[in-house]
Parts: C-alpha cells; sequence; structure tokens
C-alpha cells in the first residue's frame, strides 16, 4: 500500500457542504489520497433549523484503529476537523500515537465555533478537550472565536495588532509548532490570516480584500485546501495564502446566490486550486 496517504477525522454532514463532503474532494482533488475517519452523522449540519439528525461515531474510532494496526496502516499526515464527542479527543490522541508516521503532520482544525459562540451541541467547556489536541498538533487553524474559547481570552470584533499577537502567543503556549488563525482583519477592507511560528514567535501576515459576505463552511474549504498545499511540498505560509486565495474564490462564486446560505460552490474553483499547486 502506498505510504503517501493522510487521513482525515471528522463528521459527515450528509448535506451543507462542510467537514469530510468538502474535506475527501478537495484533497483529492489535490492529488492526493484522503482515507476518512467518520466521527459522525449528521443529516446537514448544525446551521439548519434544529431537527438535524446526529449519530455518534464515538464507539467505531477504536475498532478501526485496532483494525488498522493489524494491517500496519499509517499516514503521512492526519487532519482532524468537527468532532462528535469530547471522549474522542483521547481515542484520536492514541490515533495520532499509533498511526501518524515518524515524520507525518499534524493538523487540527478546532472546528467548533464562530462568531462569538459554540456551535450547538457542544458543551461549554468543549475548548478545553480541544486544546488538549491542539497540543499534539505541528499546525493548528483556528478562528478568532475558537483561539479566545481555547485560550480563556475575550472575544472581540474589534482589535488591534496587539490583541492578535497576545492571542497567537497563548495558543502557541498550547504545544502546537504552528497557528494558521484565520479570520483576521485590521482594516474595514481587508481580512486575512497570521501565521505564527510558536518557538520563534515570527508572525506573517496575508490578507485579501473583504467580501460582503459570510458564509458557512468556509472553515472547512480553508483547512482542506490548506492541507491539499502543504501535502504538495508548498510551505506552512504559501499553503495559508494559497488556501486564502482559493476560499475567496469560492466565497465569489457563491455570492449571488442567496439559495445557497449553507455553504459555499467549492467545486466551481478546483481547477483554480489545482493550478495553484502545480505553480
Ligand atoms: O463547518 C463546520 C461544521 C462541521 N460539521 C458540523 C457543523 C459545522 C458548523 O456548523 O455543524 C456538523
Amino acid at each position: 500500500m502506498s505510504r503517501e496517504k493522510i487521513l482525515t477525522v471528522q463528521d459527515i454532514s450528509c448535506v451543507g457542504q462542510c467537514s469530510l463532503t468538502v474535506a475527501l474532494p478537495v484533497i483529492s482533488a489535490c492529488g492526493i489520497e484522503t482515507c476518512v475517519l467518520p466521527t459522525a452523522v449528521l443529516s446537514t449540519h448544525t446551521a439548519f433549523k434544529p431537527g438535524w439528525t446526529f449519530r455518534d461515531l464515538t464507539c467505531d474510532i477504536e475498532p478501526i484503529s485496532k483494525h488498522w494496526e493489524s494491517e500496519n496502516i499509517t499516514f503521512k499526515a492526519i487532519y482532524t476537523g468537527y468532532l462528535g464527542s469530547r471522549e474522542q479527543v483521547d481515542l484520536i490522541l492514541k490515533l495520532i500515537e499509533r498511526h501518524l508516521e515518524k515524520d507525518g503532520t499534524a493538523i487540527v482544525d478546532p472546528a467548533m465555533a464562530d462568531g462569538g459562540v459554540l456551535y450547538k451541541g457542544f458543551p461549554e467547556d468543549f475548548p478545553k478537550d480541544m486544546a488538549r489536541l491542539c497540543a499534539v498538533a505541528d499546525v493548528i487553524l483556528p478562528n478568532i472565536t475558537e483561539a479566545c474559547l481555547m485560550t480563556d481570552s475575550e472575544f472581540r470584533t474589534e482589535y488591534d495588532e496587539e490583541y492578535i499577537l497576545s492571542l497567537l502567543g497563548k495558543l502557541g503556549k498550547l504545544g502546537c509548532k504552528k497557528v494558521v488563525l484565520t479570520g483576521v482583519s485590521f482594516s474595514p477592507e481587508k481580512l486575512g490570516i497570521a501565521v505564527y511560528d510558536c518557538k520563534t514567535g515570527k508572525t506573517d501576515y496575508y490578507f485579501n480584500d473583504k467580501l460582503p459576505r459570510m458564509s458557512h463552511g468556509t472553515g472547512d474549504v480553508y483547512a482542506s485546501a490548506f492541507v491539499g498545499a502543504y501535502m504538495n511540498g508548498k510551505s506552512v505560509y504559501d499553503s495559508a495564502a494559497l488556501a486564502a486565495d482559493y476560499t475567496v474564490k469560492t466565497i465569489e462564486a457563491t455570492i449571488d446566490d442567496d439559495s445557497h446560505w449553507y455553504g459555499v460552490k467549492f467545486e466551481k474553483e478546483l481547477g483554480y486550486l489545482i493550478d495553484r499547486i502545480k505553480n
């Protein structure tokens, strides 16, 4: 079996263009063999009106991992996203220990919150568990809400660079090696990311023009494109910038369609992503 494959661990929301229904096509399109471990099955993501189904798959994680162990299955990278329960954190820590190759990369998107609040269904202290997973990661990809919740910081919509540097410093203390903080804005017309090296304290920014619409699922589109670019040998900064450009394209592809409120038309711009990765 080829060794050059990755594992992504997150829920499968049947409808809604997020988590696995984004990660699998995006990373595969980047030419990377993408194995999946679903953490839960939902009828839709949780931003739909209440009524969505939720099947927690925590019980399946250990038997799946045991079987993989018997087959000596390992991965070049493990990328985790939305988790189905807090118990999954310990199981995923074990999974990383067993199945991530020695020179492999653990990428954690602590997908659990946005706009200052936790997604529906998570217990209030869930960010503490997510922080334990971030502690072992090579790269974490939080938005500002997730960063605040994991570091007990005040969530602010208006801030200066000092606030962002303070958040990055606190995230660095969780134990991860690099942070890509999304949703950073120092002016009304620009939105971007901060890339922080937890060892050296070096911070680099990348900005795009801010679009007039926020969209669901863009965190997952961003993280998946980041993983696709990174696994193709791009640096953390170049992957973070490329993923930002791709995410902007997917929002632009969706912006005129009000009925498409639940996600972005990421499929329309896969050609752009692949061209950028090749160059
Ligand atoms: O896009 C993040 C996400 C993933 N999975 C589920 C969600 C959300 C955001 O709401 O509800 C189930």
